[in-house]
């Protein structure tokens, strides 16, 4: 029995007028001597593609998913990777991500829960070596029981906290057990809703030490890694200590975890914390810390999370931009971590979704490869700096300038002239490429 309702989607090129093909997403076409889905590494989540209902804080779920019947029975849940996979084979995607209660039940404890656990993930082994799909990452839930209402690794219950580490515990031998790329930690519950009730420095402290669990069981099971924090600002806590890169990268570096860690970017959580993402890739790339890459957008107009597909070229060419600048993924990847609108609930929508996410990735990429080869950009950015390569700028940056040498060059050289940054020159070159 197949569910969605397409043969396999193939690529026709641009000038084709069927919506169920790539118009600019062709996986084995090399672009700068590296097939596209190498670069890209694209990834879809289990958790939108297959349980998301499409419900909304103000109705119900709408998606139709005739191969569901809705139970928590491990049946069902076997069902579903049989599904899952059509749609990656349809697809042509190769790597996927879950959390461990999208692929499995909760039942009534902890043990339950594992045992379902373990025959959902022999099928997906299973499943995974029939076809060659890899999983890019693993995570747990930590934020959907009731249990987790005041957080997981930051709840003031220590009982709690407990809990939280068996599951991740077990969410990471899953992961190992798949031949996992990554294992990712969203700390959605991570934050407070108010300080009144909250002792921040102790909270940060248990999560910390949360993570350095991590670390020690991973290196004890041998799952080398790496593992990602996903940063977002709020929703559903009122402020989430994992807010931004900057954020991460200093919780990283203050409790020793860097060796251990990448960063996951979400593009819709770099807008909610009033960011762009190519900043969010900027900082985490600087540090040498850009990991993987949740692949989607937000709604200018919405200011939540709304978890859409990808379609602006503008936006998806300036994450090509510096995914190539930094040399490409290792272990990550472009995980679609988007869904239909409510409005969209045919299981063929989600076949539309993720072409439409696929075809602006490709032409993002071709662009940044295009933008890179013409290097007028670049050019521009090194130009601009050029001061600091030679003579007083260059004693700044070897660190052997002092404020006395640089109030005489000043008194020497008077008022400097002030440049143009010509932005909106450069906004036309980007558009050349568009
Ligand atoms: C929530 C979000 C999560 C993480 C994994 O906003 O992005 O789905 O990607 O827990
Ligand atoms: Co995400």
């Amino acid at each position: 029995m197949e569910y969605f309702d397409t043969p396999k989607i193939t690529y026709e090129g641009p000038t084709s007028k069927n919506p169920l093909a790539f118009k600019h997403y062709n996986a084995d076409e090399t672009v700068d001597g590296k097939p596209m889905k190498e670069h890209l590494r694209f990834a879809a989540p289990y958790w939108h593609v297959m349980r998301n209902v499409l419900s909304d804080p103000f109705g119900a779920g709408t998606a139709r998913m005739p191969w569901d019947d809705g139970s928590d029975s491990v049946e069902n849940a076997l069902k579903r990777v049989d599904v899952f996979f059509e749609f990656l084979g349809k697809m042509g995607i190769e790597y996927y991500c879950w959390h461990d209660r999208d692929i499995g039940p909760e039942l009534n404890n902890l043990a339950a829960s594992n045992e379902a656990l373990d025959a959902v993930v022999e099928k997906l082994a299973a499943k995974q070596a029939e076809t060659g799909v890899k999983l890019l990452w693993g995570t747990a839930c930590l934020f959907a029981h009731p249990r987790y209402a005041h957080g997981a690794a930051t709840s003031p219950d220590a009982n709690v906290y407990a809990y939280a580490a068996a599951q991740v515990k077990k969410a990471i031998e899953c992961t190992h057990k798949l031949g996992g790329l990554g294992y990712t930690f969203w700390g959605g519950r991570e934050g407070y809703g108010t300080l009144l009730n909250t002792n921040m420095k102790r909270e940060l402290d248990h999560l910390a030490r949360f993570l350095h669990m991590a670390v020690d069981h991973a290196k004890q099971i041998g799952f080398t890694g790496p593992f990602y924090i996903e940063p977002k600002p709020r929703e559903p806590s009122t402020h989430q200590y994992d807010s931004d890169a900057a954020a991460c990268l200093n919780f990283l570096r203050e409790y020793g975890l860097m060796d251990h860690f990448k960063l996951n970017i979400e593009t819709n959580h770099a807008t909610l914390a009033a960011h762009t993402m190519e900043h969010e890739l900027t900082v985490a790339a600087n540090a040498g810390m850009l990991g993987s890459i949740d692949a989607n957008r937000g709604d200018t107009l919405v200011g939540w999370d709304t978890d859409q597909f990808p379609t602006d070229i503008y936006n998806t060419t300036q994450v090509m931009l510096i995914v190539l600048g930094m040399g490409g993924f290792t272990t990550g990847g472009l995980n679609f971590d988007a869904k239909r609108r409510r409005e969209s609930p045919d299981p063929i929508d989600l076949v539309h979704a993720h072409i439409g996410g696929m075809d602006t990735f490709a032409r993002g990429l071709k662009i940044a490869s295009a933008i890179r080869k013409d290097g007028r950009l670049a050019e521009f950015i090194d130009k601009r700096y050029s001061s600091f390569d030679s003579g007083i700028g260059a004693k700044v940056e070897a660190g052997t300038a002092t404020f006395a040498e640089l109030e005489q060059h000043t008194l020497a050289n008077g008022e400097p002239e002030l440049a143009s940054g010509r932005q909106e020159m450069l906004e036309n070159l980007i558009n050349e490429f568009i």
